[in-house]
């Protein structure tokens, strides 16, 4: 096993036992040339599962396989379409990839075709005549399956966001923003593209703070958040690296650029009172941006901004400095 099998396994817990127990209540699709062997097939594997029955070649891979699935069960002896391609097709669209595939063959004459099948995907094979329990095992066993690689997918992403998102903001965190920023960085260069940082404290936080209290404190960070958020292009990346400090990271913009962004987000957050204790009171923020020129590391634009900044609050706040 290797070290990133481990630590998946450790990730998934127990969550991932739990519900791969049981390989029962899956929705199967299965794939056949005509309604009489759909029927045949769907007779047994509906005593445990949800079966649906499509008929003759698929079209449209995606639609088909649009509502909840967790096993598709494809005839190899189709003639009315191609099985093999169908496998094919199924492992490499990203929205089917991850289902499993059992396929329909006949005793000594598909071993080819089964091999084939193997290559292109197909995660087990079923030779005809079907018996009825060898069927549901088989079954049953591509569902667990199915059922644990997604709370295996589920847990991953869970501790994706855990790792990359603030909680409070739902804006991404100073981690994320590190890594982001080095990114940004290594694009412009390649691409030859301008590439700007901001960096906006809010004004006298702790008035708001130690007048209303912390949860008050943290409403308003909520909202000045989701007005950055709301006040930038889709490409501009917001991050809250501190406690009432927040970054953008705009690619493709020079100094004009950023400085109307700047401005912007200063407006949005100045322009419009916050509801504070039952009242309206006026938060503004002061904002540092800088640019990137050819000499500059992760470290030396964000020292620059965070320059600026400081220069904005001796300014007297509610400002942008370059
Ligand atoms: P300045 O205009 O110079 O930025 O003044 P300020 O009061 O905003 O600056 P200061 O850095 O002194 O205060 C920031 C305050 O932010 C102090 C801290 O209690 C508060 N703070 C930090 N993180 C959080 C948080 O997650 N929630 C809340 N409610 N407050 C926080
Ligand atoms: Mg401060
Ligand atoms: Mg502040
Ligand atoms: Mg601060």
């Amino acid at each position: 096993r290797t070290r990133a099998e481990t630590t998946m396994r450790v990730l998934a817990g127990n969550e991932a036992d739990a519900v791969a127990e049981s390989g029962t209540g899956g929705s199967v699709l299965v794939v056949v040339d005509s309604p009489a062997e759909g029927e045949r097939l769907s007779r047994i594997l509906r005593s445990e599962h949800t079966v649906r029955v499509h008929v003759g070649p698929v079209a449209d891979l995606e639609a088909a396989a649009i509502e909840p699935t967790d096993l598709l069960a494809i005839d190899l002896q189709a003639e009315s379409f191609d099985p093999l391609r169908l496998c094919s097709l199924v492992r490499s669209n990203e929205a089917t990839r991850p289902l499993p595939i059992l396929v329909l063959a006949s005793d000594g004459r598909d071993e080819t075709r089964i091999a084939k099948a193997l290559e292109l995907g197909a995660n087990d094979y079923i030779l005809r005549p079907v018996d009825r329990n060898e069927l549901l095992a088989r079954a049953r066993t591509q569902v667990k399956r199915r059922r644990y690689d997604e709370s295996l997918r589920r847990s991953l992403q869970q501790t994706i966001e855990l790792a990359t998102v603030d909680a409070l903001t739902g804006l991404s965190n100073r981690r994320f923003f590190e890594s982001h920023l080095t990114a940004s960085i290594a694009r412009a260069r390649t691409d030859a593209k301008d590439l700007s940082l901001l960096i906006a404290d809010i004004d006298h936080f702790k008035q708001i703070n130690d007048g209303w209290g912390h949860a008050v404190g943290d409403g308003v960070l909520r909202d000045v958040a989701a007005r950055t958020r709301d006040s930038l292009r889709a490409c501009d990346l917001a991050c809250r690296i501190g406690g009432e400090e927040f970054v953008v990271v705009m690619p493709d913009a020079d100094s004009e650029a950023a400085a109307a962004i700047a401005e912007r987000l200063r407006r949005v957050v100045a322009d419009q009172p916050f509801p504070i204790g039952g009242e309206m009171i006026s938060v503004t923020i002061s904002v540092g941006f800088s640019t990137l020129i050819a000499d500059d590391t992760d470290a030396t634009l964000t020292k620059r901004a965070d320059q600026a900044l400081y220069e904005a609050k001796r300014l007297g706040r509610n400002r942008v400095v370059l």
